[in-house]
């Protein structure tokens, strides 16, 4: 059947997604020009479904930030503060384990640790971290750093990205966060956040962590001061990277929160282009196994939605979440697995519960077991 397409420019690019052709960077350009949202989602929940059928997967999961202490002063980030800041804050090893075990009596499968770029936390004080929570919670997946804090730790320790990475696995980090890559263009990165290393430097710590076997999930955060050419320059630059090492997981299309930051003058993205972007990176990054409607971002209500156009997972519980939280963002902090399933349900998608490597998951509360 020919879906009557309001944009009939677009037509071509039906044709090649129901070919399973990969779309052209001037693809990817008429798909950001057009305002055929309909359009678009429909062609994105084509691919949607041959990959992944109804299924919408989510993660009982806990967010950890150990310190939003930075010496980068991104103008996109509302989080990061100077250490001389009385509202910042640095956990000690134990804080950190204490507050891992800390929220719902339904026990999480994964802890995403994240925080700031801190001047004197070193290599060996997140490999004690990570033994410490590997010792207390031996079931639960470690997603831990983005690649710009391992480059940050690796230039202060004087070590290779490699040998950085490696001793942060050997200690019990088990995959990586898809943080930290804002866009890669260099125009648009000196504005945003011109302490962050550059976008090949983000693409080069990935490729060492799938070279030396962790996967990794990747982002992009736009509705700032990008245009179409950076966003689709940016989802090109992953799609190669993946084509290289196969190690990417997920792509979170992350929207820019302008309050508390230096760019508070910006408009805040709308529900339109939140599910413009989710379709339109369904589309491009045709290797990328799972695409992400996070909650926390685009509101509990735009991420349901979000997985009839393109999306096949809404992220997790979080339980407490800081960064969102700093720059404006109004979604809560944390949702209870019932009203995950209750969201996912109630858009027709059949819930998948997930470990952070999407292997299924069986629970009771207190209990989980992951299916090989
Ligand atoms: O790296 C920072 C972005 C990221 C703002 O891998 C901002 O599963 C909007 O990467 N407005 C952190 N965005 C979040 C992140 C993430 C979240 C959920 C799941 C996963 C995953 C990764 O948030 C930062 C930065 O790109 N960010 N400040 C802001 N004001």
């Amino acid at each position: 059947m020919q879906p009557n397409f309001e944009d009939q420019r677009l037509v071509p690019i039906l044709e090649k997604v129901v070919a399973g052709t990969r779309l052209s960077f001037d693809d990817g350009l008429s798909l950001y020009r057009s305002q055929d949202l309909l359009a678009i989602g429909y062609m994105a929940n084509i691919v949607r479904e041959r990959l992944h059928g109804s299924r919408t997967y989510f993660n009982v999961n806990r967010h950890i930030n150990p310190t939003d202490v930075c010496v980068a002063s991104c103008r996109l980030c509302a989080f990061g503060k100077k250490a001389r800041d009385p509202k910042a804050y640095t956990m000690s090893l134990e804080q950190v384990w204490e507050t891992a075990g800390r929220g719902y009596s339904e026990a999480a499968t994964e802890f995403h640790i994240v925080g700031g770029l801190h001047p004197e936390l070193t290599v060996d004080w997140f490999c004690q971290m990570l033994r410490g929570l590997k010792e207390r919670f031996p079931q639960v997946h470690l997603k831990a750093f983005t690649m710009v804090e391992i480059s940050f730790l690796a230039q202060r320790a004087k070590l290779s990205i490699r040998e950085t990475l490696q001793r942060l696995k050997d200690a019990g980090m088990d995959s990586m966060p898809g943080g930290g890559a804002e866009i890669f263009s260099e125009r648009v990165r000196r504005i945003i956040c011109d302490h962050k290393i550059d976008g090949d430097e983000w693409l080069n710590v990935a490729r060492e962590a799938h070279g030396i076997g962790l996967k990794s999930n990747c982002t992009m955060l736009y509705g700032h001061i990008e245009n179409d050419e950076d966003r689709v320059d940016h989802l090109v630059r992953l799609r190669s990277l993946q084509d290289d090492t196969n190690g990417l997981v997920t792509f979170i299309p992350l929207a820019f929160h302008p309050d508390n930051t230096a760019l508070a003058h910006l408009d805040k993205t709308t529900g339109f282009m939140d599910l413009k972007n989710i379709a339109i990176s369904r589309l491009m990054l045709d290797n990328i196994p799972h695409i992400k409607a996070y909650w926390i971002m685009m509101t509990p209500r735009i991420a349901q939605i979000a997985q009839r156009f393109g999306a096949n997972d809404i992220d997790g519980t979080v339980v407490e979440e800081k960064i969102y939280r700093d720059a404006g963002s109004e979604s809560g902090q944390s949702l209870r697995r019932a009203e995950l399933l209750r969201l996912i349900r109630e858009s027709g998608r059949e819930p998948f519960e997930r470990d952070t490597l999407y292997r299924p998951v069986e629970r009771t509360e207190t209990h989980f077991t992951v299916l090989v």
